[in-house]
């Protein structure tokens, strides 16, 4: 195949093709050498995405803003507030002070979807519900929440059996929403007390992952609300999920 008169060559030269794309100078015969007359030869600009060197660059994100409610629920003492305070404010405390009520504490979390060119910036809006399931429990704290973090204790079995009673009653008023379970204190996890069989056969059940975290130690306390967080988007925003059952 005849190389030496394409268009590209004429207008450039061969060594000043090298020289833009950063192949490196080829070999230099005396011939090549510029004589005098010799002028450099124009530099081609490409508008932005159509030329060579940014061929390959993504589009920038576009970026979508929402404010969601997100509901923390489970028996007493089973760690609520403290993975909520590790969350938003990096700490945690020891001693007990058992919530009356529901708090509410803020975060901001941000999603990256490259394949649909979106970004999300999530404000979370954190309920810390009371574990006590008396006359405190209003069903006005889970309305609409897009989702839960149902949490159990790793030292107490009887706490993970409550989970499934936590997910009807939080999406009998919620709706089919995502629900992520953690099973929080791992750090001092009693593995006589914890139970594979029953967090696979409840998460099978009410379409959700379960996670093992410690508020204490601060291991998968990103990574749970983080999860809840991917679910909500892809089923509110991006439709790509199955949501959980309706109770
Ligand atoms: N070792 C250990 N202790 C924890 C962990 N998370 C919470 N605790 C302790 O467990 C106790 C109860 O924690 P809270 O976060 O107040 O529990 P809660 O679920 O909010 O309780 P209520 O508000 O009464 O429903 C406190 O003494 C915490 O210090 C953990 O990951 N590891
Ligand atoms: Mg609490």
């Amino acid at each position: 195949m005849n190389m030496t008169h394409t268009g590209t060559q004429e207008a450039f030269g061969s060594r000043n093709l090298y020289a833009q794309f950063g192949y490196g100078m080829p070999p230099v015969r005396t011939g090549d050498m510029p004589g005098a007359g010799w002028t450099p030869p124009r530099v081609q600009h490409f508008p932005y995405g159509t030329g060579p060197q940014t061929a390959m660059l993504a589009p920038p994100a576009r970026v979508v803003r929402a404010v969601e409610k997100v509901c923390v629920l489970g028996d007493s003492a089973v760690g609520k507030t403290s993975l909520v305070r590790r969350l938003a404010m990096d700490r945690f405390e020891e001693e007990y002070v058992t919530t009356v009520g529901a708090n509410v504490l803020q975060k901001r979390i941000r999603l990256q979807y490259p394949e649909q060119g979106l970004q999300f910036r999530l404000l979370l809006q954190l309920w810390d519900v009371t574990g006590q399931k008396g006359a405190d429990l209003n069903p006005a704290f889970f309305r609409g929440a897009s989702g839960a973090l149902v949490v159990g204790d790793a030292q107490r079995i009887e706490t993970q059996i409550e989970l499934w009673k936590w997910i009807e009653r939080f999406r009998r008023v919620a709706g089919p929403v995502p629900v992520v379970l953690a099973v929080n204190k791992t750090d001092v996890m009693d593995l006589g007390a914890f139970d594979f069989l029953l967090m696979d056969d409840i998460s099978a059940e009410y379409d959700c992952f379960y996670l093992l975290t410690s508020a204490r130690t601060g291991e998968r306390v990103e990574s749970a609300f983080h999860m809840l967080c991917e679910h909500l988007v892809r089923t509110k925003y991006l439709n790509t999920f199955r949501g959980g059952r309706a109770c």
